[in-house]
């Protein structure tokens, strides 16, 4: 049942840069492991020529955090390994490439899937163009527009600021309200939701491994969360503590849905072995990018685990390849892919709207999306080869 993605030619590759774009966020967006109020931004240009020498341009979005906090990898980290390491390793010998080469060429090279991630899709991103075909279609998607949800942080001003968030995001029309949650700030607002909006609000926690699987009051909290009728929880325990999140789940009625656990789609046929999740996030990012993406998605939908397209703050250039995945078989629940007001105050690309609770797919060639010229005016580019 796994699906190889259709053979795409490869570009001669004439030059990488990394652009750098800082992006102030419409309002904070807190989780248990900090408060972020803008992006730093990291993207992957890659030009190069299709063997008709048409010069085409692909980018890609690094989802990076500016600091280690959501896993090891972080913004500067990400450019360095880029600069010093993958984007020096994939041309040697020849600049023809093609995103099938990259395990052959980088397979020995270990970690920085965020990196990875960027570097394959703006390649990715690249080769569609050349081949003037949209990823959505190169995907083999089957709907026009995806179901959105929202994931919405840790307010500043409390449970009473969350209901209002909440109430604002349900009036929009998003389709389920996901709330970050951590020790101290879980069953509380919980329940208060609930409460405020029924039944029949589609609610889900994400703790980004906040608790410990041997706190007897983070236990109480976790099971006093399970009984609320949420979707799921993602991710309470540590990345790497799978028979922690196994031990649980045998327990709870609520599905876990793991998020930092999976890298992989070897991981993610381990954590369902075990029994550790009934859900996955699936994010380009944590995975190193597109094939990984695919492969988790297969390997999951075989194990007959459903999987759901995760989110990281992007802007428009990630989001675009968020929103063609989610929109291929097997992502039937509502994805973190929200519209782009809900993040900035003007996207880096031509906005994504939300309409009756869906963004549509992107349909011009390749990501669909490119960073608005006046946006790259005060970007930072550093070129890596060209
Ligand atoms: O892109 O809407 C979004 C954010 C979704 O909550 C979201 N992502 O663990 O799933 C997650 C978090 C990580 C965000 S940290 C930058
Ligand atoms: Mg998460």
């Amino acid at each position: 049942m796994s699906a190889t993605l259709p053979p795409l030619e490869p570009v001669e590759v004439t030059a990488v840069d990394l652009v750098r774009v800082s992006m102030p966020l419409v309002r904070p967006f807190t989780t248990s492991f900090g408060r972020q109020t803008e992006r730093a931004v990291l993207l992957v240009r890659v030009r190069g020529a299709g063997h008709d020498g048409t010069e085409v341009v692909g980018w890609g979005e690094c989802v990076t955090p500016a600091a280690p906090v959501y896993s090891e990898e972080f913004t500067d980290g990400a450019a360095l390994v880029l600069r010093d390491h993958l984007v020096p390793t994939l041309l040697q010998g020849s600049r023809e490439v093609g995103t099938e080469d990259i395990g052959d060429r980088l397979g020995h090279l270990h970690g920085h899937r965020m990196a990875r991630a960027a570097l394959e899709l703006a390649l990715l991103d690249a080769q569609l163009r050349a081949a003037d075909r949209p990823l959505a279609d190169h995907l083999g998607a089957v709907r026009d527009r995806v179901p959105a949800g929202v994931s919405v942080g840790i307010p500043d001003d409390g449970i009473a600021g969350l209901v209002e968030q909440v109430a604002g995001y349900l009036d929009e029309g998003y389709l389920r309200i996901k709330v970050k949650v951590e020790p101290g700030f879980d069953v509380a607002p919980v329940t208060v939701l609930r409460e405020t909006f029924g039944t029949g609000c589609a609610l889900q926690v994400d703790a980004n491994a906040a608790y410990d699987a041997d706190d007897p009051d983070h236990l109480a909290a976790l099971d006093a969360l399970n009984e609320l009728g949420l979707q799921m929880l993602e991710q309470p325990f540590g990345a790497a503590r799978l028979r922690d999140h196994a031990r649980h789940a045998a327990r709870w009625r609520t599905p876990v849905c793991l998020d930092e656990s999976i890298h992989d789609a070897a991981d993610a046929a381990d954590a369902i072995a075990m029994g550790a999740c009934g859900i996955v996030n699936i994010k380009l990012g944590r995975v190193g990018g597109m094939a990984e993406a695919v492969a988790i998605r297969d390997r999951c939908r075989a194990a007959g685990i459903p999987v759901w397209c995760g989110g990281m703050l992007e802007t428009g250039i990630g989001r675009a390849a968020n929103v063609a995945l989610a929109a291929t078989e097997g992502f039937d629940l509502p994805a973190d892919t929200s519209a782009s007001d809900r993040y900035w105050r003007e996207d880096l690309t031509e906005p994504f709207h939300l309409v009756d609770g869906h963004l549509a797919v992107p349909t011009g060639p390749g990501i669909g999306r490119v960073p608005r010229a006046d946006a790259l005016r005060d970007a930072e580019v550093e070129p890596l080869l060209g």
